[in-house]
């Protein structure tokens, strides 16, 4: 496994240095539309790039899946999720908060995560049933008992996800007059390594998708948290609807979240 991290974290590096030298640098010219209001520059397509090409250049037969480029490979029992740049919104935006996150599955099982902040220069790693590592020193998640007091990452919903706004939003007044602060900045990825990193003490957010999450869920799963859809019966990382937190304040936080199973099963 440390082979595969290895990889990883090279590939990472390597996709941060692209976006860390161009950060700041992006035109209106650079910035093309995916779809209505969403964007991807020239520096995502790169960074992907470069991912591909280090861990194909490895490992020729393994199977990528990356937010620009979508399959790459053959089918096999090696699938690595990877995207260059979560966060494309901050990045236009000369906003110094996005990262790159790469977790290999392998049969199914996410085995090996690493998310890196170029900003910050932060390196969050994890293998399986060897916790969880920020630059190299173990990370756990917080020791928060209560949600009073508590520091809460979340994202909006967007663009065609505008019908779940209402019962979000329901979900988010229930939380502000609870919780010590609610956070926003834009990265999910990033989010869920601060998690896993005790800055946070939980995070909820709908319809991300598995490069988004998949090394983030692993991060918090080996340093002690806990991860779960918000659609009843679903995989966190496929649903890309989740909610996480230390295990004092996971069980809170779904009993809020859960008031509404009944409005989010029409939704999804
Ligand atoms: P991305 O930058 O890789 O697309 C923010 O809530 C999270 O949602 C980010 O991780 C972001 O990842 C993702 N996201 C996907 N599509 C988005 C969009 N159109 N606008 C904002 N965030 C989006
Ligand atoms: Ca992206």
């Amino acid at each position: 496994m440390q082979a595969f991290l290895n990889t990883a974290i090279e590939a990472a590096r390597k996709a941060g240095d692209i976006a860390q030298i161009n950060f700041a640098r992006i035109n209106q010219s650079d910035i093309k539309t995916k779809a209505y209001n969403e964007f991807v520059t020239f520096v995502d397509e790169e960074a992907e790039k470069a991912i591909i090409d280090i861990i194909h250049g490895r490992y020729p037969d393994h199977t990528i899946l990356g937010e620009e480029q979508g399959l790459k490979g053959d089918e096999s029992d090696y699938l690595w999720i990877i995207d260059p740049i979560d966060g494309t919104t901050n990045y236009i935006h000369s906003f110094p908060v996005y990262c790159v996150s790469i977790a290999l599955k392998i049969k199914g099982r996410l085995e090996v995560a690493v998310i890196y902040d170029p900003s910050r220069q932060e390196l969050f790693t994890a293998i399986r049933g060897m916790g969880a590592l920020l630059d190299g020193r173990k990370i756990r998640v917080s020791k928060q008992r209560t949600l009073q007091g508590a520091l809460l990452g979340t994202g909006f919903p967007y663009r065609d996800q505008l019908d779940w706004l209402e019962v979000y939003l329901d979900i988010f007044i229930d939380f502000t007059r609870i919780v010590g602060a609610i956070r926003r900045p834009g990265s999910a990825a990033l989010d869920l390594a601060y998690v896993a990193s005790g800055r946070y003490d939980g995070f909820w957010e709908f319809g991300l998708k598995p490069w988004d999450v998949a090394a983030g869920v692993l991060l918090i799963q080996e340093a002690g948290g806990l991860v779960k859809s918000m659609i009843p019966g679903e995989d966190a990382v496929e649903s890309g609807s989740l909610l996480c937190g230390n295990p004092h304040l996971f069980d809170p936080m779904s009993e809020i979240v859960s008031k509404y199973d009944d409005r989010l099963k029409k939704l999804f």
